[in-house]
């Protein structure tokens, strides 16, 4: 027999259904339906607390009174979720419309930047003397703010050499020998002191000196250099390798030709012409009606500069080499002024593009 208990619960469930399903038509956002959710199905809702009161139903009508509750959930979080989806498809399709991209539609230009012509030429010397066993020495590797030991006395300028005054040589106001290295032979004296033999290495970088710049100079320039040191180096290993580059770098074989010269870090020394690449010898306005263009200094690293770095000189000699990147990158692009270089005007470094 029915209860007053039982009645009471089933005429309560029955009214909540009614209530419920009056909030629900009510609900006109997607928040308001999250309202009618927990109000009524939520852990704390209005069903949980209602069925609080199933203990005080007779033991036999409990499960039709639970199936009724439960009835009354599930009917309700069916229409709930049929209600939701409405606004989650009226989302998705707003989300749609304002993420779709027109194809078709131009894009924005953003023009690419190109390698500087004097990356790209140090890029290639170095690629054609890593092809004959050089290795390259970072450029970060060394300073270019520098002590006189490593840029002149290492070097075996002695104390009173011109190249080592004021004139000619950047030095910084700190202890009277600091200064802006005027060559990258640092790189390699540094290079020897940390290094075992044999040495096979070539060494670009920014250089300085105090100059009056015109179209052939200017106060900041690129050098590299190049050094071999072992047992039993000859003068010809030099030449064939000064002439294995000239070949890579102008594309082609061409006579070279060494002249006698002197620096202090090489005996003997030499500077080197290559036979012009405009004129082929004939003789032009570029080489001077010569038909031969310097391209680089070189010869047989001197004995007290292998002494200076405590190399024993009876045992081992060795051949450098040194040039500087802008007047080979003017010659090989028909570039008539160096400090084109360093203005980077747009109009100048765009012919540079994708070489
Ligand atoms: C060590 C020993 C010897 C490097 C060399 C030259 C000759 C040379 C000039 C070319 C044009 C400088 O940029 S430039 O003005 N350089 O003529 N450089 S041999 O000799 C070295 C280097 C390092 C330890």
């Amino acid at each position: 027999m029915e209860t007053k208990a039982d009645s009471n619960l089933k005429h309560e469930l029955e009214s909540l259904r009614q209530q419920a399903e009056a909030a629900l038509k009510a609900a006109d956002t997607k928040d308001a339906l999250e309202a009618v959710r927990v109000e009524y199905l939520g852990r704390k809702g209005r069903i949980t607390g209602l069925m609080r009161g199933l203990k005080d139903v007779a033991p036999e009508d409990r499960p039709a009174m639970g199936a009724l509750a439960n009835e009354i959930q599930e009917a309700l979080g069916q229409a709930l979720e049929a209600r939701l989806s409405v606004y989650l498809q009226a989302e998705i399709a707003e989300k749609l419309k304002a993420e779709t991209m027109d194809v078709t539609m131009p894009g924005t230009y953003r023009p690419m930047g190109g390698q500087h012509p004097l990356s790209r030429v140090v890029a290639d010397i170095c690629a054609i003397f890593a092809g004959m066993g050089f290795a390259v020495i970072d450029d970060d590797f060394c300073p270019e703010i520098e002590t006189e030991y490593y840029n002149f006395e290492a070097l075996n300028f002695p104390e009173h050499h011109p190249a080592r005054d004021m004139q000619d040589t950047y030095y910084t106001n700190v202890a009277g020998n600091v200064l802006l290295r005027s060559q990258t032979s640092n790189a390699q004296i540094r290079y020897m002191e940390n290094h075992p033999l044999p040495v096979r290495v070539v060494s670009p970088g920014r250089v300085y000196r105090n100059e009056e710049v015109n179209s052939r100079k200017f106060v900041l320039f690129h050098q590299l250099e190049g050094l071999l040191v072992d047992e039993h180096v000859r003068f010809s290993d030099l030449k064939g390798v000064l002439h294995e580059f000239t070949k890579q770098f102008f594309g082609g074989e061409r006579p070279t030709r060494f002249r006698t010269s002197f620096f202090p870090f090489t005996e003997p020394s030499a500077e080197v012409d290559v036979q012009c690449i405009f004129c082929e010898g004939k003789g032009c306005q570029v080489c001077g009606h010569v038909g031969w263009l310097e391209i680089l200094g070189a010869g047989m690293v001197d004995p007290n500069v292998l002494q200076n770095v405590g190399i024993d000189p009876a045992k081992y000699n060795g051949f450098a080499f040194g040039m500087g990147i802008e007047r080979l990158a003017m010659l090989k692009y028909s570039i008539n002024d160096i400090r084109l270089f360093f203005n980077n005007d747009l109009r100048f470094l765009k012919q540079f593009k994708g070489l």
